[in-house]
Order: C-alpha cells, then structure tokens, then sequence
C-alpha cells in the first residue's frame, strides 16, 4: 500500500465525502455533525451547545475522520430479527471486529442462554425481569459493574449509585485500561488527576512535549493546536519509538496554507526503546540540572522532595539511562537544551506512557520534569494527559470508581440519606480474577467490550463465560458477545447520545462540561440508558429504601444530584435552562497552590527499571490503527503507517536481516501468554530496531496480565515476544 508523506488533508476530505454516502448523504451527515452534542469520539472536546465541530476556543470547523465514522456506524440501518435465528454463536465468533460492527444496530434485547447455539430477540419486560431476579439473588459482592467512557455523566452517576445501593463497590470503568496511571501519577504529584490546563494555554505555548501518543490518528483537532505552535514559531518534541507520519508533518484540513503544502509538527523527533521513557525523562531532567536550568526558587517555594530527588539525578550513571532509554547522552542533551531556552512549556502524552508495570512512575518522571522549571501552576504552561473516550473523565469524575472520593462519599450519603457500602471495591481486572475464580455471579457493561479490550484473551474468555449472567448495554455488536458468553448473556440495544430524548452531559480532558441536547431517535427499539437504570433500580430495590428510582430516569434529577454531590460541579444543576457550559472549579492550575496537603507539589524519586528484552525477544507495542476506534475497527487498512491488513507484525528491516526473516513471510509470533500464527512479516524502518507493532484488539492473545502495581493499569506497551 502506497503511504502517504503526511497525515490529514485531502484523503481525510475525500473521507467526509464518502463517510457522507455511506450514511445517507452529505446533508443527512453534515446536519448530524453540526447537532448541539458532545462529540463521541475522544476526550479533546467538541461540539455541545456551539454546535458541533467546534472546539473549546470556538474554532469552526474542527473536522476528524474519527466522528465521521462514529456518526457513520450510529447511522447504520437496523439488525433485522432474522439476523439472530441465521448467525450462530459459532459464526458470530468467526466474524472480524469490523464484521460485527458492519451488522447494523442493536435494536431489541436479546439473550443466549447456555447450551444454545444461537441467541434470540426477547421483550424489554423479559429481559429486564430477569436481571433483576438475578440481582435478588446474588451477594452484592459477587457482582461487577464497567463503565465504558462513552456513556453520559447522569448514566455514569445513576448506575454507580444503583450499584453501591445495591451493596457494592466493584464499581470501575475502563481508565483501568487507559489513563488510570496518569490519574494516580498527577495527585501523587500535584494533587488532582486531571490536565493543569485549558485548550488556551496550549494555544500559548512555546514547546509542547507529545510522549508516547499518535494524536494525528487519535486524536486529529491537537493537530490544528501544534500546527498553530509551530506557526507562532514554538517547538514540538515528539517522544516515540515509532516515527509516525502525521506527527512529522500534518495537512489540517481546515486550514488552507496547511492543506496544501503540510505542517512541519515535529522539530524534534526521539526515538526511545519500548518502556525506556522513564531513563530518559530521568536524563533530560538530570541534564537540566547539569547545565543549572532548573527553577530553584519555584521548587524551594512551592514542592516537596526536590532535594532527595535531585541527588537521586546527580547519583545515576550516563551509562544507566542511555541503556535503558536506548537514547543517546547526546540526544538527551538536545532536548534538554530545546527545553531550557522554551518559557512556556505544555507537556502531554498518552498510552505508550501509561501502559507499563512502570506507568505511574512514568507519569511522575513527567511531573517531575515540569516542576523542576515551574511549568506547572501557571498560565500557558503544564501538564496534559490527552485522554481517550470523549466522556471517560465525567465518569470518574461523578463517582464511577470502586473507592469514592471521601467529599463525594458523604454528600452522597447527605443527599440520598443512605448508608453506603465501605468495601475496598474491585478494579477491571480484579473483577476478571474474580470471575476467573468463580466468584462472579452477574456483571454489569454500560458500554464498551470488556472482553475485548483485555490482556489475555484466553483467560478473558474463561472467566466471562464462568459468570451467570453478563447485562451488555451496547449500539452495536462487538467481539465481546460472540467470546466469553455467561450462562445467560442478554444484549440491551441503547440509544447512542444524539439520539437521546433528555439532555444529557459530558466533561472533556480540558475539565470543562458539556450539554449535549440529544436529538431524534434513528431506531424504534433502543433505549436511553438512564431509562434502563433507572427501570432496572426500580424492579430490584424500588419498594425499599429512600430513593424514587423511578424518578430518577430523568436527567434534570441526576443532574441536582451531581450539582450537590460532586466537588466543582455546582453549574451543572441549572445548565438544562441556562445553556451555559463551564470549567470545572479547581482544577486548573493557574496558581502554583496545590491541593495537597502541604499545598506544595511533589517531586518523586525513582529507580530505573531494566530495559527488557534483547537477542530474540523483541518488544512488542499493541497500538490502534488510523481506521479504528478501540475495539471497533473501521477499516482493515492502516492509511498512514501504509499497511493495508491488520494480521501484520511491524518489525525494522535490520531486525528482519539478523533474525533471519523476509519481507512479508508468514510467521508465528509467542510470547509467554500466547501465540498468533499466520501473521505477515512487514519490514518497517519507521520502527526503532528492537521494538515491534501489532493491532490491538487482536494482538491481546499475546499480551500477558502484568499491572502497574500503583495504578493496576495492563502493561499492553512492552510485551515481550519472539518471532519463528
Ligand atoms: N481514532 C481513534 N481515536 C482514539 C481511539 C481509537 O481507538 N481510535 N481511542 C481513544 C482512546 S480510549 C485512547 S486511550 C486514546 C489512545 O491514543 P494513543 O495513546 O495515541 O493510542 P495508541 O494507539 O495506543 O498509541 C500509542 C502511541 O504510543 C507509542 N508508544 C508505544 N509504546 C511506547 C513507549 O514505550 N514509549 C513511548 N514514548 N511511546 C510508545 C506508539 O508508537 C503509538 O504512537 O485515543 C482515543 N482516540
Ligand atoms: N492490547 C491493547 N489493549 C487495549 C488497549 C491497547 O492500546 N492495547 N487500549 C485500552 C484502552 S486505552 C481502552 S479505553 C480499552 C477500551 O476498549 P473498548 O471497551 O472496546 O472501547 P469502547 O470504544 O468503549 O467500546 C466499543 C463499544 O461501545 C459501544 N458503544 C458505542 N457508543 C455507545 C454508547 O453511546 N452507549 C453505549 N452504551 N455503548 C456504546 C459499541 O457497542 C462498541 O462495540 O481498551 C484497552 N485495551
Ligand atoms: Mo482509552
């Protein structure tokens, strides 16, 4: 496949136009796009009440391939009821993430039950009754709750209560996947877990750091933000051990100088091993102090532990962080130099910073690095996690996490007068222990596929399939219900968030809030999720206890809840009739007072882990692809790492030569969890010699169940693999 020079421009243009067919015309698509709702793809933050493809600074239009397909695939026709009585379960399971997600729409609940081949439709009543049979019969304990970052604040905020009301606190979403290590990182070191920052500060800053992410394919509107920086003459430092072509030079489509001959984003590009981020951070701040860069007056004044921290850096050996970073002294020394001249400086970064055993320690390495000049606790400067689902923040925020925060914990208890459970609650994957156990009589999905989107694949399915029952509540059809199917495993169809009758919330990565104003449905059949919440709360513990379930289904009620309950999120009570989306309070830090105890913030001193791997073992990166959305696939190809399957193991040609292989040879790749067999060789010089790229989902057979032990967060970056 021919790959393109660079990411956006004219193919993602042609893209709208044929996304646009696809679903029923440029118009019909256009007018869905432009509808007063949050996007629904990632956190970056667009749409709301501005409409949509604006973003946070009112910038029109804020255009990406990503919600074209998103809007594309809620359009989608309808399953037809014969669908159900002509796919076995076998054949379900034969189809590609892409297959199930071409089927159409979930319209009607549908249940498989154990010993069946074939799942069938059955009514609202039915399916619902029977959940809530088996919540009367199961220990609180033994149940689980996920929360995919898709769903709206009042479903997140509804279903959590139900469940701790219910009797537990195995409460959690899929940032135990995801960002859960920056989470756990920033309040280890500034004290909240979220940006510092507003999109504005970004627009502002002279160098922005992009570590371990690749926004060109993942989140497309930071382009037009690092196209501006550079404009204004600012730096971009790309920290990657693959080179990726959007990231070396973007067309942004809205733009028409851009478009037609590309921006230049990174000025610098670094190529560390797979896992060697911490060495290298640790040698740019260790440089830093070297060359007396650092701002002592703003560590004496405003941070904890910056003492010990930097003897640490004054005690480890060059040699120790070039080994284990696989960068050069010299190279670290160029970085160093570029962030020692820059004022303003923003750093960001994503998932191949926090999926690894050392992600939390990655993220304060971060922290770290910011501090040691100032550059958190003031304007134009600070830290960004870029985060992934366009509503995963709002879940955490309004309590979709097994331990509340103690402020919501007791308003919570206030505002409902009810005693809530004081378990330790589970996290993602100690929920599949427990169902690998045995020890899981029902989970609960709102969203997402949990089945999928686990390391492991083989023990995923294990320990699904040992539960009684699994409730998924999807728009489409995914790898999660064809694998690891429990006794009895109903589908709920639901509404997808512009099709909702009630407005209805979400919070972007930059901490600010959004009305979506939902829309008309697409499809008789589905139901908004508040309204299966709350029916389900109703049927289980409605003669009960002191809340009006019933009540709740509306989403003017949950949003007085939130206003009361949750810190910073005062607004949202009146947003309904005011319209006016805001910032959320104390989070961002234009001040250098931090919330933690001290108020000060804290640098964090850190051994460095062992670069894994060497000779035969290679380290394996499971990364998404341009034409995807997590474990949604799009489109088989990959546009711009030029690769048009998805069965490929990436691997640089000096790897190829001196491990015997060629250019697209069929191979097995192993590693200690599993293996894949008939995968295509492709030789890559965009990959740093050592390291390899394989396609998340499929490549979870591979990928081992090894957590960060601060954040629990999956190491799904850094598996190490051999090739036969
Ligand atoms: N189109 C699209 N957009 C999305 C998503 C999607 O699937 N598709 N998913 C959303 C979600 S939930 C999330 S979390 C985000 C994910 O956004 P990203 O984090 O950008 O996604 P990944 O594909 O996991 O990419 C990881 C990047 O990290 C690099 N990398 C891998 N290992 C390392 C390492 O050890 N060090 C460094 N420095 N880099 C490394 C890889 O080369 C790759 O460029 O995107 C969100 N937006
Ligand atoms: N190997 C490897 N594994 C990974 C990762 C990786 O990089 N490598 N990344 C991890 C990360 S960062 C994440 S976030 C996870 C996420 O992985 P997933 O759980 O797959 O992510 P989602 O996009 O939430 O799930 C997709 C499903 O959401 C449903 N859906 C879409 N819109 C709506 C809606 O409005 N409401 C409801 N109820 N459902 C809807 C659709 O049915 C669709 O099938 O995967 C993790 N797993
Ligand atoms: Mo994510």
């Amino acid at each position: 496949m021919r790959r393109p020079k660079s990411g956006g421009g004219w193919p993602a243009i042609w893209y709208t136009f044929k996304k646009g067919r696809e679903a029923g015309g440029l118009w019909k698509m256009w007018k869905a796009l432009r509808s007063k709702n949050a996007c629904k793809t990632c956190a970056l933050g667009m749409g709301g009440q501005q409409g949509g493809m604006v973003n946070e600074l009112g910038h029109f239009p804020e255009v990406c391939k990503k919600s074209l397909q998103a809007m594309a695939a809620d359009m989608q026709g309808a399953i037809a009821d014969d669908f159900w009585s002509t796919y076995s379960i076998a054949q379900l399971k034969a189809f590609t993430p892409r297959q199930l997600e071409s089927c159409g729409r979930l319209v009607k609940p549908v249940l498989y039950e154990r010993g069946q081949n074939y799942y069938r439709t059955i009514e609202w009543n039915d399916a619902l009754s029977r959940i809530a049979q088996q919540l009367k019969q199961a220990t609180p304990d033994e149940t689980f709750w996920y929360f995919s970052g898709r769903s709206s604040n009042e479903a997140g905020f509804l279903l959590q209560l139900f469940a701790r009301i219910y009797g537990t606190n195995n409460v959690n979403n899929c940032s135990y996947y995801c960002h859960q290590a920056s989470g756990v990182g920033l309040s280890s070191s500034v004290g909240s877990g979220t940006a510092t920052i507003v999109l504005d500060d970004v627009e502002h800053a002279d160098l922005v750091f992009v570590i371990g992410g690749n926004p060109s394919s993942n989140h497309p509107r930071l382009m037009t933000t690092l196209k501006n920086v550079r404009r204004r003459g600012g730096k971009v430092v790309v920290i990657n051990p693959c080179i990726e072509t959007g990231l070396v030079n973007f067309k942004v489509p809205s733009d028409p100088a851009s478009l037609l001959f590309g921006t230049e984003i990174a000025s610098h590009y670094v190529q560390p091993h797979i896992g060697g981020d911490l060495a290298m951070l640790t040698g740019i701040a260790k440089r830093i102090d070297e060359l007396g860069a650092a701002d002592d007056a703003f560590l004496q004044d405003h941070c904890d532990g910056h003492e010990e921290w930097i003897a640490g850096l004054r005690e480890m050996p060059w040699s120790d962080i070039e080994q284990r970073s696989g960068v050069t002294q010299a190279e670290i020394d160029t970085i160093a130099q570029v962030y020692a001249k820059a004022k303003n400086v923003v750093f960001s970064w994503t998932m191949g910073i926090t999926h690894h055993a050392h992600g939390v320690e990655n993220v304060q390495a971060i922290a770290n690095l910011a501090l040691m000049r100032g550059m958190v606790g003031r304007k134009n400067a600070g830290l960004m996690p870029i985060r992934g689902h366009s509503n995963v923040q709002g879940i955490g925020s309004v309590g979709v996490t097994p331990k509340l925060k103690d402020a919501i914990f007791e308003q919570l208890e206030k505002h409902f007068s009810v005693d809530l459970p004081t378990t330790k609650g589970m996290d993602t994957l100690a929920c599949m222990d427990a169902a690998h156990a045995g020890k899981v009589q029902l989970g609960f999905c709102l969203g997402g596929n949990l089945y999928g989107s686990n390391p492991d694949l083989k023990y995923a399915d294990e320990a699904l399939s040992k539960s009684k029952m699994l409730v998924y509540l999807n728009t489409t059809l995914n790898t999660g219900h064809a694998w690891g199917l429990a006794d009895q495993t109903i589908i709920l169809p639901v509404l997808a968030r512009d099709e909702e009758p009630q407005p209805t919330t979400q919070e972007s990565m930059f901490n600010f809030v959004r009305l979506s104003e939902g829309g008309k449905r697409r499809h008789e059949g589905p139901r908004a999720e508040v309204s299966v919440i709350s029916d389900l709360a109703n049927r289980v513990l409605g003669e009960s206890g002191p809340i009006d379930w019933a009540s709740m289904e509306s989403t003017g009620r949950i949003r007085e809840a939130i206003a009361k309950v949750v810190p910073g999120y005062a607004e949202i009570e009146n947003i309904e009739t005011t319209k006016r989306e805001f910032q959320i309070e104390g989070r961002t830090y234009h001040q250098p007072k931090f919330p933690t105890q001290s108020g000060k913030a804290k640098l964090h001193r850190h051994s460095l882990p062992e670069l894994k791997g060497g000779g035969d073992q290679l380290r394996l990166m499971t990364v998404r692809s341009e034409g995807q959305f997590n474990t949604v696939v799009y489109e088989e190809h990959d546009l711009y790492r030029g690769q048009d399957r998805r069965d490929v193991v990436l691997v640089h040609p000096d790897d190829v030569k001196r491990l015997g292989l060629a250019h697209n040879q069929r191979v097995t790749v192993k590693s200690t969890t599993g293996e894949m067999k008939n995968i295509l060789v492709r030789s890559y010089t965009d990959i740093r010699a050592g390291n390899v790229l394989m396609y998340y989902p499929e490549a979870n057979v591979l990928v081992s169940r090894d957590v960060d032990p601060q954040s629990r967060t999956p190491a799904f970056k850094g598996e190490l693999v051999t090739i036969e």
